[in-house]
């Protein structure tokens, strides 16, 4: 592993590792690369990260050279909205529409057959004041694995797996989703990370979600399951039918997220306790500034905050670590 690699890297690798087209991907390995710093230690993620320029350069040639004349594969991008995103994934009929269902507004069809699914639906879920995104998406299984689905899970904060204790399959087809899914340059994993020296793998936070624990023998299947599938992701067993376990796995799923909450007010005005934005833990007042508006990023001068970590109305700058549920007044 290389030593010294700039924050500039680190983030630019984290954008790479949720890159879910080849401009995005592109656009991140050339920050990359220019950001590597030039030593004996880095010669071979050097020449990977070139390798892989060239590759992602070839395949948005071949992209756009399928664009012309042809409609777009994979249906349309979903846009990242709320506090993070996390994605349903699983076999045909574990109920992965209906969990958007129990979660969201959305209302994909839910029904006794598989691949009822064609599409990505996206829904936002509601956990306090803020949403998260969940996508609901086609189905799993040994022989049928949508692209833009690996692009999804790469792009994900958090994925839940979902497994079918209804079903004397349901193991089995579990353990298809996994090994189709491990044979890809995506994986699913208890953590999120990029492999340390093979660029391009990406590894996606996981959560097991063992579904229909309401049916006759689904404790039966779930300690099958356990004995069989030695997988080490956190699991949450549930009936999404009839809500058992659901708000548990709502806090895990934001508390997976790991961003902390934060209000504006405008000078001699109230705190806007409406939506608050939301930054990864460990943000900065920069990097708020910069998500409310570029301007404020650029021309901040001082700000004051009201929250638990510092006495009402305090003098900070730029650099001032967030906490939950702070106030912040920007003045520029
Ligand atoms: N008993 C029970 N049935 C459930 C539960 N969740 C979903 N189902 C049923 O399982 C079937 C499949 O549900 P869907 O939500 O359509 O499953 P899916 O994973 O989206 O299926 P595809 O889109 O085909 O991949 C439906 O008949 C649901 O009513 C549950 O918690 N308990
Ligand atoms: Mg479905």
């Amino acid at each position: 592993m290389p030593a010294n690699l700039t924050p500039q890297y680190r983030k630019a690798e984290e954008a790479y590792r949720r890159a879910s087209t080849p401009e995005e991907e592109l656009e991140c390995l050339q920050t990359m690369l220019r950001e590597l710093p030039k030593h004996k230690g880095t010669d071979k993620l050097h020449a990977e990260l070139k390798q892989k320029i060239s590759k992602a350069k070839k395949e948005q040639q071949q992209q756009q050279s399928r664009r012309v004349g042809t409609k777009k594969g994979g249906g349309p991008r979903i846009p990242r909205q709320g506090a993070g995103r996390a994605v349903i994934i699983g076999a045909p009929n574990v109920g992965k529409s209906q969990l958007l269902r129990a979660f969201t507004r959305a209302r994909p069809e839910v029904a006794a057959y598989p691949f009822t699914t064609h599409e990505p639906i996206p829904g936002m879920m509601p956990w306090k004041d803020v949403m998260v995104q969940l996508i609901d998406t086609p189905p799993i299984t040994a022989e049928f694995l949508e692209p833009n689905v690996l692009g999804l899970i790469r792009g994900a904060d958090l994925v839940l797996l979902m497994a079918d204790l209804g079903s004397d399959d349901g193991i089995d087809q579990l353990q298809a989703v996994v090994t189709k899914i491990s044979e890809t340059r995506t994986r699913l994993a208890r953590t999120s990370y990029l492999h340390e020296d093979d660029v391009g793998l990406a590894f996606t936070r996981t959560f097991l979600v063992p579904n229909k624990i309401d049916v006759p023998d689904a404790e039966e299947r779930l300690q099958a399951l356990h004995e069989f599938c030695l997988f080490d992701f956190t699991e949450y067993v549930i009936s999404a039918q009839l809500g058992t376990g659901l708000e548990v796995l709502r806090d895990a799923i934001y508390q997976a997220l790991d961003v902390v909450r934060v209000y504006t007010k405008q000078p001699n005005k109230k705190a806007d306790f409406d939506r608050p934005y939301t930054i990864h833990r460990g943000g900065t007042l920069l990097e708020i500034a910069e998500m409310i508006h570029k301007d404020f990023a650029a021309n901040l001068k001082c700000a004051r905050i009201w929250g638990s970590h510092v006495h009402d109305g305090t003098n900070v700058k730029g650099d001032y670590v967030l906490h939950d549920q702070d106030v912040i007044e920007l003045h520029i």
